[in-house]
């Protein structure tokens, strides 16, 4: 299975650690595309998009999107990037899970909470001790 994971890069990197935790479990499933997402030297200033320069970035990240099976997006930390990918790939037809954390304070999208359905795009509130368990249950239900 690929799988693509979503987490803010140049919308800051304060949860940069669980992106790993999330990564990690998501790897127990299949090949994570995105695994860089997660790295901890990428940082929001990003020497690598001078190297490649953001029309490759978007370019090779949106082949990836499609190569997908499955969308896993962390969007506690609002981002551009993940929500223009999210809206993406609801248009590509992917099953996508979309994991918020409330006690940040902040307050979901109203496009993101907004575009959930019964089939392929789900929003799921958690706290970080659940993550695991949580993309246990989303890809276990996946198999049905
Ligand atoms: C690195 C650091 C700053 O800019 C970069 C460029 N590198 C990127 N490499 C790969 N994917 C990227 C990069 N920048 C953004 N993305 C994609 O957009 C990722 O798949 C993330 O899910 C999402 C993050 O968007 P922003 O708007 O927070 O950067």
């Amino acid at each position: 299975m690929h799988i693509y994971f979503c987490g803010s890069i140049r919308g800051g990197r304060d949860d940069v650690v669980l992106y790993q935790k999330i990564v990690k479990k998501c790897q127990q499933y299949g090949t994570v595309l995105t695994e860089h997402v997660s790295h901890g030297n990428l940082t929001e200033k990003g020497e690598d998009a001078t190297v490649k320069g953001d029309k490759a970035i978007h370019d090779r990240d949106m082949e990836w999107l499609e190569m997908s099976d499955v969308i896993v997006a962390e969007v506690t930390q609002p981002s551009l990037g993940v929500g223009y990918e999210l809206g993406r790939a609801l248009d590509m037809g992917k099953r996508i899970l979309c994991l918020f954390r409330p006690s940040s304070g902040r307050v979901l999208s109203a496009m993101i909470r907004g575009a959930e359905n019964d089939s392929s795009f789900h929003v799921k509130n958690y706290s970080e001790e659940e993550v695991e368990s949580i993309l246990e249950s989303f890809f276990g239900s996946l198999k049905n």
